[in-house]
């Protein structure tokens, strides 16, 4: 039987206090937005009330549930019954009368809460959780519900935290329709981050004005405004700066949502939630730090894939190459000016009428000996592929195998199936995209979707060696949905588009703010996309497009990285997504999607790195030096010089844009160079970053105040980032600027090149950024690993090994090395690990796991920072260095030592 825990002892009694009139900051939802705000249009909702010109939600004890009974224990927690006070009052309708309030309790920090209707199963997000099979025996949240009789409400607070610091407060009622679903919260405090796909103006989210944002995958370029883009992350994060605790909530739904922030009342900040569709499943982790919660939710959502460390170099790209040659012409300019490169990346173009695993045989004729002139160059090559696939049976054999294999999206139902449907398209669902024919879209969650899948990625490598996959469009896109006819519709044909029926998935009573933002012509849910009333089958079970929309990215994603484990046995693959959601990280990098070559975006590429990081996907960047308008010079120069340094370091540009690759310009080429070799320099904390987030789930990139979170100015700095602990960045993001202030939390920190203290936190300093650097600092008590760089991580990886060890107060520093072939599967292969601390002049290196992995690469350099004074003796494993193999500079206190001492083995450098 289950044990009683105190989290259930804890339920007994209490009467939750809510301040009054909290119900009057609920806005009530309209479904064609506040702009029609009225009394009359008030009048509409019985769940609402007209109030001094507000229409809010009306109080919990008329428009919301009842507490029935007392909770019953379960298992993992406990259960309590919920009714609602009175039928009749609604939204929109299909109330569900009686909902069961859940409580599954997981590992300590973890705690599950969803509400459902126990009578009728509804839609849960098939996505794979990993969840403990039972309980730990203490948690850290503990929960409270309303007494019996009372009108619903819970809190989830932290075991011992001080009142008025709950994690989770139901304010108002809970409204539980078919089709909308609302809940809100109070928070701890203002400090919320998280929430996507959104591009957000701050990392930190605001509260006055009240900010709403819609979450619904689509194929939405990055710009100012309340849009949701590719992806679909109801989670965030709050922390108390009072106390430095942290926790995050997942709302482990896909429907369409949004979120609003706002403040109560009395100013305490809250958060609403809509979604339209499934049930209540929060997941709420306690932390108390970010990393935690970081952990944490990586855990339960998949651990990030490890990227291979080829994949750690830079990436060049374009959209609109128009040949084989071209791609030669702009591998030569990195050549000829000695730029680092590792991948070379093939948009759209390569294929022969935009055909999936075709090229095109005129321009792209010999893509087999470019692949084969990037390999004898160590590049690796990414292309990329689109879900539709051509409906000219004929003529495309992967589409008439796929056709074999059953592997399209189909209509829910016969009835949807519009009456012009091409007879040879059995009762799939027919968009328009890039090919000159109507298409139709792989359904990957069918397991004979992605054995056809696998397949055809299988018979393109025979004749392309692809190194990675890069897939796109993926939310999914479709061109012209609902419209008269798509915008690159052949003009010579009448006009056609796919149109969904208006059904009430289509058309939901209340269908979010996606309809209203953005790019949607069509004012649909639908809009650029697939209609919400088509079939997808994972074999046993079938979703509408409604429920499972946002997770088509995902589906893709698992579907491509389990094919390319195949086809390339025992390696890391390698796939790039637009369209993600949780757990998509198990498996993908991702960018950041279509932004513009603009000084904005590329302030707001720094919030969205850090969200990605928050979501699990920490392998993550933007397109350098921007997709669609042409980059000046002096902004592709400042975008190489932050670039170099996202996780994910790619400069992508869009078709009919002017040249941008960091060869275009000599004054770029040679910043480039600087800052991409300093990158490759320091692959090897990257790399043991990524190996941390594979094996805990770790972020990579982290905000200032991961380290220092009740430093109330960290706590809002988004135009600064962090590599793990060790390394900061402070990028200039602005025009004709060469200065900037630089915030520095408490502690020493030097500048990474040439190593002189640069300041003592915390404080702000007036920095100077010459327009050929990004500035760069090492924070004091950190060990950096580097390897010298060189023009391809192959070669770089060969290089001997080196340290930059920046001394804190106490003329201490620690750090970590990762290290093995670089590529294999993490399980299978040999891997190597150091420890390193420095204390009291002695550098202690000891290895673990299995030295193998670096034999044959040795110690050359260790440059100490913040060194009081010139030693009269250095020895390295007990051995005396000759004078001449130190020195000091007493301006820059920088001691360099040079030796040569394998890293197979543990190393001992003693200072004295
Ligand atoms: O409708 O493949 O975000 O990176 O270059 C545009 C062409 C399709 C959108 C991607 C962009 C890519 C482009 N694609």
């Amino acid at each position: 039987m289950a044990r009683l825990r105190h989290v259930l002892l804890v339920v007994v009694m209490g009467s939750l206090v809510h301040a009054q009139g909290d119900e009057t900051a609920l806005e009530c939802p309209y479904p064609e937005g506040q702009s029609v705000n009225s009394e009359g249009e008030c009048a509409r909702y019985s769940a609402c009330q007209w109030n001094n010109g507000v229409c809010h939600m009306n109080s919990n004890s008329i428009a919301g549930y009842r507490t029935t009974a007392a909770p019953t224990p379960t298992p993992a927690g406990f259960q309590v019954m919920l009714e609602k006070v009175d039928q009749e009052v609604t939204l929109f309708d299909g109330d569900i009368q009686q909902l069961m309030f859940e409580v599954i309790n997981h590992e300590e920090y973890h705690i599950q809460i969803k509400i459902y209707d126990p009578a009728n199963a509804r839609y849960e997000v098939p996505v794979p959780l990993n969840l403990p099979s039972s309980p730990a025996s203490t948690s850290l949240a503990e929960v409270v519900v309303s007494p019996a009789g009372d009108p619903f409400s819970f809190t989830v607070s932290r075991v011992g935290a001080s009142p008025g610091k709950e994690l989770f407060k139901l304010v108002g009622p809970l409204t539980f329709e078919d089709q909308f679903i609302q809940v809100t919260t109070d928070l701890p405090s203002s400090y919320l981050y998280g929430f996507g796909e959104n591009t957000h103006p701050s990392f930190r989210h605001t509260f006055t004005p009240r900010q709403t944002y819609p979450i619904f995958a689509k194929d939405q370029p990055v710009g100012e405004g309340f849009m949701a883009e590719y992806g679909h992350h109801p989670y965030y994060v709050v922390v108390d700066p009072d106390t430095g605790n942290t926790h995050s909530v997942l709302l482990f739904n896909s429907n369409a949502m949004e979120y609003s922030t706002f403040t109560l009342p009395d100013g305490r900040p809250a958060v609403t939630l809509r979604t339209i569709g499934g049930i209540l499943d929060f997941h709420i982790f306690t932390g108390p730090t970010l990393e935690d919660v970081n952990k944490q939710y990586s855990q339960m959502v998949g651990l990030p894939a490890f990227p291979p460390y080829w994949s750690l170099g830079f990436h060049l790209s374009r959209y609109g190459y128009a040949s084989t040659n071209e791609v030669r012409e702009v591998r030569e300019r990195m050549k000829a000016m000695g730029i680092p490169q590792d991948v070379q990346t093939l948009d759209i173009d390569y294929m022969e009428r935009f055909r999936d695993f075709t090229y095109d045989p005129v321009p792209w004729g010999d893509l087999p000996a470019l692949t084969q002139e990037l390999h004898n160059d160590n590049l690796k090559l990414t292309i990329i592929l689109d879900p539709a696939v051509v409906i000219d049976w004929d003529n495309y054999p992967p589409g008439q195998r796929g056709k074999d294999a059953d592997a399209f999206i189909k209509w829910y139902s016969d009835i949807y199936i519009p009456s012009d449907q091409d007879p040879t398209c059995r009762d799939y669902v027919i968009g328009y995209v890039w090919p000159d024919t109507k298409t139709v879209f792989p359904d990957f969650f069918k397991p004979s979707t992605k054995a056809w899948w696998k397949e055809e990625l299988n018979i393109f490598y025979e004749s392309v060696a692809y190194d990675a996959i890069w897939i796109d469009m993926n939310e999914p896109a479709n061109f012209g949905t609902n419209l008269d006819r798509p915008f690159n519709w052949p003009s010579e044909l009448p006009d056609w588009s796919l149109k969904c029926p208006y059904t009430h998935w289509d058309s939901p009573p209340y269908p979010t703010k996606f309809i209203r933002v953005g790019d949607n012509e069509s004012g649909r849910l639908s809009d650029h996309g697939m209609c919400m009333t088509v079939n997808h089958t994972d074999g046993v079970q079938n979703y509408m497009h409604y429920d499972v929309h946002s997770l088509y990215g995902w589906s893709e994603t698992d579907a491509t990285f389990k094919a390319l484990q195949e086809i390339f046995p025992g390696k890391r693959p390698v796939v790039l997504s637009r369209s993600t959601y949780p757990g998509s990280g198990k498996y993908a990098v991702h960018w950041l999607g279509d932004n513009t070559s603009a000084w904005s975006h590329l302030k707001m590429s720094v919030i969205g790195m850090l969200e990605f990081n928050l979501f699990g996907l920490p392998m993550v960047g933007a397109d350098i030096c921007g997709f669609f308008g042409d980059a000046t010079m002096e902004l592709c120069m400042r975008w190489m010089e932050l670039g170099a340094f996202y996780p994910f370091s790619r400069n992508h540009n869009a078709i009919g844009q002017t040249e941008q690759d960091p060869g275009i310009w000599p004054e770029v080429a040679e910043v480039s160079r600087f800052v991409l070799n300093l990158r490759y320099q320091y692959l090897p904390y990257l790399y043991t970053l990524f190996h941390a987030a594979h094996m805990h789930g770790n972020s990579v990139v982290r905000p200032l105040f991961s380290e220092y979170p009740t430093d109330l100015t960290a706590l809002d700095i988004d135009d600064q980032f962090m590599w793990g602990t060790g390394m900061m960045f402070a990028p200039i993001l602005t025009e004709s600027t060469t200065s900037r202030n630089v915030y520095f939390p408490q502690g020493l920190w030097y500048h990474l090149v040439p190593g002189f203290l640069a300041a003592t936190g915390p404080s702000t300093v007036l920095a100077n950024a010459p327009m050929e650097a990004i500035i760069i600092y090492v924070r004091g008590g950190a060990i950096l690993p580097y390897q010298e760089p060189a023009l391809t991580t192959v070669e770089s990886r060969q290089n001997p090994f080196g340290l930059t060890i920046a001394l804190d107060e106490s003329g201490s520093a620690s750090g970590e090395l990762f290290w093995d072939d670089g590529d294999e599967e993490h399980a299978m292969s040999e891997t190597y690990f150091v420890t390193m601390t420095f204390a009291a002049n002695t550098l202690n290196l000891v290895v673990s796991n299995n030295p193998a992995p670096m034999t044959g690469l040795n110690l050359e350099t260790v440059r100490f920072y913040g060194y009081p004074a010139d030693p009269a003796l250095v020895t390295v494993n007990g051995e005396n260095l000759d004078p001449s193999q130190w020195a000091y500079d007493a301006d820059y206190s920088v001691l360099s030592v040079t030796m040569s001492a394998p890293l197979d083995q543990d190393v001992t450098v003693m200072l004295s």
